[in-house]
């Protein structure tokens, strides 16, 4: 397992005791560490709140593979009943996840304001795959799974009061936070829309972060970043995972200067990217001034609709949009060639981006989830499991429509209302999820992509795509201008297939 040999220092049910006030070790002169030897003088203590019977110990001394609290599950040693709070429960990630890992045995609890639901009405959309109110995905996850969601309507923005109240009783042992806009046309609008996203995701987090020093400093913090964070550097360096390597160096004016352990730098590509970036800096602040612990984890494009929780009856659906504001790539394709629109291309189609299944990111979460990382740790991950073109995608998607269900579809290449190279290296690193903590991706895109068609090919389904197919050709454009963009061209897909297995051979690390 690979969290078999953490131990108390990681353990979120662990109250850390000693001589030094190591919260405040940064302006200590002190000297400050975890025991070091039996003859140390200034080394913390730890007490459990789950067994007090122990008495203060060393927090090095108890791995979670020792420990009863720690259960065995496919993805490490969990925390038996481990309290887990959704910031955001009621989105296409969170709802997932609630059900997710409470069928583990987690006892989850989760705040929303349902901005998700209210922004996508704005568009004038809706969920093509139709999703109950809270009530009723609350009564059913009871009733069909068995899992018991302690949920309240909070905005974690504006009611930080109550957000509070709500923590100091749950006492989460880690909060997933996924409570923020995550769309890049929606913080393109115009101004008020760029504002929105940024006070909405900035500002909601720095509030979070301030509760959880007062409140619960040590629960682990799962903050939802993005991929996008880093951009496409045109240079090709590696896109490593949110720090630089211990080794990384940089030769500049005849000199080598090391930047193991740095921030990499980060170019957005939208000012809803632009807010992620912010929090970055904010929870790897937190983390340094208040021994907070968190993991950033940069998101690729997600895509999918299953999960064995989600798909265990239709009222615990999750969301799937196809707007131009909401909905993802994959997801978008899907459902163009379902209602014959030639899949969009914007720009030239060879962007490059990660991408990750949902039921991949649901695993990859639990298996962080069961790792916390240590007092003052802010540690990154990049959450993908693969590497795509949007014309290799394209391609796919219009290759499984055809043969397995009988569809023309096409692919269009159209006006790039983005501003981003449409042609560029892409050298992600990704390897700190499979060598760390032992995750393998369990989903192939092709069969998710078959499944999707499956789904939202049903009568109800294609129904409530048909109803707002008008809203997928895209007319956000980042230079303000509002009109729909323009075919460039129709792709003979013959020809993609022979350009694309040259790109695959390329970009296939
Ligand atoms: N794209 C098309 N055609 C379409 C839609 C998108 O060519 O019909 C292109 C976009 O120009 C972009 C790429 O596909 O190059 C991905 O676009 P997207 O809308 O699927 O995803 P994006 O805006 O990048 O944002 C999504 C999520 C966001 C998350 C991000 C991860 O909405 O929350 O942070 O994926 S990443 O892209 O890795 O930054």
């Amino acid at each position: 397992m690979h969290n078999s040999n953490c131990t108390c220092w990681n353990c979120p049910a662990i109250d850390l005791k000693g001589k030094v006030d190591f919260r405040a070790c940064g302006q200590s002169t002190t000297e400050f560490g975890k025991k070091k030897d039996e003859t140390s003088e200034v080394y913390i203590m730890a007490e459990c709140k789950r067994r007090p019977e122990l008495g203060l110990f060393d927090p090095m001394s108890i791995t979670f593979e020792d420990c009863p609290q720690w259960q065995k599950t496919p993805y490490g040693y969990l925390l038996k009943d481990m309290r887990v709070m959704i910031l955001g429960i009621d989105g296409y990630l969170g709802w997932t996840l609630a059900l997710w890992l409470g069928s583990l045995g987690c006892r989850v609890s989760g705040v929303d304001n349902y901005n998700r639901r209210k922004w996508v009405k704005e568009r004038g959309s809706h969920t093509v795959i139709p999703i109950s109110s809270m009530t009723e995905r609350l009564h059913s996850a009871k009733e069909v799974l068995g899992i018991e969601i302690d949920f309240r309507e909070i905005d974690i923005l504006n009611e930080k009061e109550r957000l509070k109240e709500f923590i100091d009783e749950v006492k989460p042992e880690a909060i997933v936070h996924y409570a923020e806009c995550p769309s890049a046309p929606f913080s393109m609008i115009d101004v008020d829309h760029a504002i929105e996203v940024q006070k909405n995701n900035v500002l909601g987090t720095l509030g979070l972060l301030f509760i959880m020093r007062d409140v619960v400093p040590e629960t682990s913090l799962l903050k939802l970043g993005t991929m996008g964070e880093y951009g496409t550097p045109l240079t090709g360096r590696p896109i490593f995972e949110g720090m630089f390597p211990a080794d990384a160096v940089l030769h500049w004016d005849g000199r080598e200067w090391s930047l193991g352990g740095e921030l990499t730098p980060r170019d957005p590509v939208s000012f809803y990217h632009v807010s992620k970036v912010q929090d970055t800096f904010n929870v790897y602040e937190a983390c340094k001034y208040w021994w907070l612990r968190s993991y950033d984890i940069m998101q690729g494009v997600i895509f999918g609709v299953h999960t064995d929780q989600v798909s265990a009856d239709p009222r615990l659906r999750t969301r799937l949009d196809i707007d131009e504001w909401f909905g993802t790539i994959i997801n978008r394709f899907v459902a163009q060639a379902i209602v014959g629109i030639p899949l969009t291309l914007y720009g030239r189609g060879n962007q490059i981006r990660g991408f990750i299944a949902l039921r991949d990111a649901m695993e990859c979460m639990t298996r962080l989830i069961a790792c916390p990382p240590e007092p003052g740790q802010y540690a990154v991950v990049n959450q993908i499991s693969g590497v795509y073109s949007l014309r290799q995608l394209a391609y796919l998607v219009a290759q499984i429509g055809r043969k397995y269900f009988d569809l023309d579809v096409q692919v269009q290449r159209v006006e790039n209302p983005r501003v981003e190279a449409d042609e560029h290296p892409f050298e992600a690193l990704y390897e700190k999820l499979p060598k760390n903590y032992g995750f393998t991706p369990k989903v192939n895109i092709a069969k998710e992509i078959y499944r999707m068609f499956e789904l939202l090919s049903k009568p109800q389904i294609r129904e409530r795509i048909e109803e707002k197919k008008h809203l997928i050709i895209p007319k956000t454009w980042w230079s303000g201008v509002k009109r729909e963009v323009k075919r460039l061209e129709l792709l003979d897909l013959k020809e993609e297939v022979k350009e694309d297995e040259e790109r695959y051979k390329i970009y296939q690390r």
